[in-house]
């Protein structure tokens, strides 16, 4: 495996709305970014990925963009912009930028002009048909927020245009070179500017089934998922190359895209040492339960679930090169929540998710507030709901029968809201977040779980994730934790997640993934204990006792 520059690191996203307000208005910005480069620093993060702060109306809160070249003000200026890419140069942290290239937003100049003449050049930039209405749709696909892929053409009721995600989303034809081109030139702009890399949006998706095609319905609504058609969608690959090579492989940039369900064969071509991502993300963890009938028939991962997706994956990624471990992200619930027990919120229960996760062989992303301990939002009322995918998750569990009561408890389990709300600093009036009133509602513990309360503790979760991070760059056990192969041991003792890490160097990473204590025997004397979430460790004659949620991470 060739090495790479980002390979030891750790990355660290940020949703800029919820992440730091610098001018009270409510709204996370770059300024607020910028006062925050020390924490990270502090931290131990060496990269920031940003999601959206590209001009948007914010339909899908920046994953809509209106124009690429442009900040939007809600978040600031470009000059602020350039500001942090070199406040965080100074700092040793690299800025990666969120990359939406499968849609831009019906605001953007591309899609007004499409509008105003769609035989012209612009309409080529879009996938645009011949409709009238009574008339069947091109293809039932179901779009990832419900109903169909289609809506009419703004101003042509003859005329239907193709969006996979909202309809203020149209996706870009990447069948034309001009609009790949366009594209390419805008990614360089940016790197130019000493960008490190980014973040790629719903990649897999640039590649349509083409002609379309009708796949049998899944649902009363008479349409299939989008999944049936990228399962026959061939040739994504060809774009993907094409795009590192005009772009991202000239400044040896890192990306790394957000790919669900690729085939197998496609992994090396992905994230090998000439792929055309550095890496994608693990989603193996974020798919179990996971119910195509919608978010209300989703079950709740068990430990055995989480170790065996966990374990299948790095098994998968060793030959082909690495992937980048997450519990959460901007999409997700409040990994915490999701993946231990229902009202486990114990510090130990949250150190030992994190350290198992972020022990794995892999690039670590942190989301913004994982690394205090935040959880789900409470929900009283649907009416709390910001997020188009909830709203319409929400439509789904009602028609399936269950009650308003059932399908908000449903939702909100799954509600991408839930880790989107402010970033919690302190104790104080708007949590730090913010001196006026945040665009979103704070989750109420933040008067317990904060920053500023964290800082001073010794034994909390943000001190356990700083010396997770000081031992992946502790140059005595780096190349072990950040090459060494992953090696499950003791793989069906249950509730027991533990694993080798490398062959040289013994390392073993140990989590009793249970509130109940456990006994588990050891292969080698331990020389040292790198790292333990609890005060205790109890280990004679060979045999670990282990109390309810312990981590360790071993040097045998
Ligand atoms: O998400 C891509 C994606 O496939 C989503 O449907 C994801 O599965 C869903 O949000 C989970 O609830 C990306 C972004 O991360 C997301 O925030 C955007 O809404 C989406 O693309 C469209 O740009
Ligand atoms: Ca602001």
């Amino acid at each position: 495996m060739i090495r790479k520059w980002w390979h030891g690191k750790t990355a660290y996203q940020i949703y800029p709305k919820s992440f730091c307000d610098s001018n009270g208005d409510g709204i996370g910005d770059l300024r607020g970014v910028i006062s925050k480069l020390d924490y990270l620093q502090a931290l131990g993060i060496e990269i920031v990925w940003l999601s959206p702060v590209y001009r948007s109306p914010l339909a899908d809160q920046g994953y809509d963009i209106s124009d690429y070249y442009s900040i939007d003000p809600r978040f600031g200026t470009m000059a602020d912009m350039d500001e942090l890419i070199a406040e965080a140069k100074k700092r040793g942290i690299s800025i990666v930028m969120d990359l939406v290239i499968n849609h831009c937003s019906d605001e953007h100049a591309w899609f007004q002009k499409a509008c105003a003449d769609p035989e012209g050049e612009y309409g080529r930039y879009f996938y645009i048909r011949d409709w009238h209405e009574g008339e069947k749709l091109p293809c039932n696909w179901r779009g990832y927020f419900g109903g169909p892929v289609w809506s009419p053409l703004p101003g042509h009721p003859d005329k239907v245009y193709l969006h996979l995600f909202h309809r203020k989303q149209p996706d870009l034809n990447w069948e034309n070179p001009a609009l790949r081109q366009e594209l390419y030139k805008m990614i360089n702009w940016w790197l130019e500017k000493g960008l490190g890399g980014f973040r790629i949006d719903a990649i897999i998706n640039i590649k349509k089934l083409i002609p379309y095609r009708d796949f049998p319905a899944d649902r009363d609504d008479g349409l299939c998922s989008v999944q049936r058609m990228l399962e026959q969608a061939k040739g994504v690959g060809i774009f993907l190359d094409e795009m590192a090579r005009e772009t991202f492989r000239k400044y040896d940039a890192f990306t790394v895209g957000e790919v669900f369900n690729e085939k197998p064969e496609e992994l090396p071509q992905f994230i090998g040492d000439d792929g055309c991502f550095s890496t994608m993300f693990d989603f193996a963890e974020k798919l179990i339960g996971d119910d195509p009938r919608g978010w209300y028939a989703c079950t709740k991962p068990t430990p055995e679930e989480y170790k065996a997706a966990a374990f299948r994956a790095q098994a998968r990624a060793l030959p082909a090169g690495m992937l980048s471990n997450i519990i959460e992200n901007h999409d997700e619930p409040r990994g915490v929540s999701h993946f231990l027990p229902e009202g486990e919120h114990s510090e130990a229960a949250k150190t030992l998710l994190g350290g198992l996760n972020f022990m794995l062989r892999g690039l670590p992303f942190l989301y913004q507030g994982q690394e205090i301990g935040m959880e789900n939002l409470p929900f009283s009322s649907i009416d709390q709901v910001d997020d188009i995918n909830t709203l319409d998750e929400y439509q789904v569990a009602l028609q399936a029968g269950l009650s308003e009561a059932e399908a908000l408890a449903a939702v909100a389990r799954m509600s991408r809201d839930n880790a989107r709300s402010p970033m919690q600093w302190d104790g104080g009036a708007g949590a730090g977040f913010t001196s006026g009133t945040p665009w979103m509602r704070l989750n109420p513990n933040y008067t317990r779980i904060n920053v500023a309360e964290q800082q001073g503790r010794e034994d909390s979760v943000l001190r356990f994730y700083q010396r997770l991070i000081a031992l992946r760059r502790d140059p005595a056990w780096a190349e072990t934790v950040v090459y060494g192969e992953t090696i499950p041991y003791l793989p069906r003792q249950h509730n027991l997640m533990a694993y080798f890490r490398g062959t040289a160097q013994k390392l073993l990473v140990i989590g009793n993934f249970q509130p109940e204590a456990q006994d588990v025997p050891l292969p080698a004397p331990v020389r040292q204990v790198l790292l333990n979430n609890l005060a205790q460790f109890d280990c004679d004659g060979g045999i670990l006792h282990m109390p309810g949620y312990q981590f360790v991470v071993l040097a045998l």
